[in-house]
């Protein structure tokens, strides 16, 4: 069984919001055709409280984009994004919403950043999305959405690591790259074993 993982495309990752990935608008058309494609939806949503650890502001003397060291590992500091109730938040208003089965929210704790939707970045604390697939028996998931950098790229490792086939769909993904770390992505995918597609492969 199949299902679509369709990440974090908020109003926040696109061009106007607060940490737009460059064109991440340009992927909704195609994905919402994909969304046809597929009898199971699965859509994630970044989802942080005011105040949260990955934001710059949280710290008074960092910027956005800086690295700091977090109780479990190193962590890179956003501008303020993705705050729960808020525009930036929601959705972007031409993404096809309708058949997504389950939304999985993540950053939601205020000292713990997630990127991945199967664990957040202590690398330890489940999102529960790796029970609900095999309780569905979903064994392949195909991912789009933003940024391929982060949450796209840590998902598919996860994935990837909790047993799932994960296929990315290159047209439909896009990225934000902090020095080099959109190449590095898709080395670090690639060697874990993520299958590529385009989408003309499923939309044909
Ligand atoms: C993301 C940085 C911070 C993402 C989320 O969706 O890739 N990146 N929060
Ligand atoms: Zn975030």
């Amino acid at each position: 069984m199949k299902a679509l993982l369709v990440v974090d495309i908020q109003n926040d990752f696109c061009p106007g919001g607060a940490l737009a990935v460059p064109d991440g608008d340009t992927i909704v058309p195609v994905v919402n055709r994909l969304i046809n494609h597929f009898d199971t939806v699965i859509q994630t949503q970044d989802w942080h409280p005011a105040g949260h650890h990955s934001f710059a502001s949280s710290y008074g003397d960092k910027n956005p984009f800086d690295t700091v060291e977090l109780e479990y590992g190193s962590q890179v500091l956003w501008p303020d994004h993705c705050v729960q109730g808020t525009k930036g938040a929601e959705f972007h208003p031409e993404l096809n919403t309708l058949k997504s089965q389950v939304i999985i929210r993540k950053g939601f704790r205020k000292g713990i950043d997630s990127y991945s939707t199967f664990f957040e970045n202590d690398q330890k604390t489940p999102t529960g999305l790796s029970g609900y697939l095999k309780e569905r028996h979903i064994s392949d998931l195909y991912t789009v959405g933003l940024a391929t950098d982060f949450c796209v790229k840590w998902s598919v490792l996860d994935g990837i690591g909790e047993g799932f086939t994960m296929h990315i769909i290159e047209d439909a993904v896009k990225g934000i790259d902090l020095d080099g770390s959109l190449d590095q992505a898709w080395i670090d995918m690639k060697k874990k074993g993520v299958n590529v597609i385009q989408s003309g492969e499923i939309l044909s």
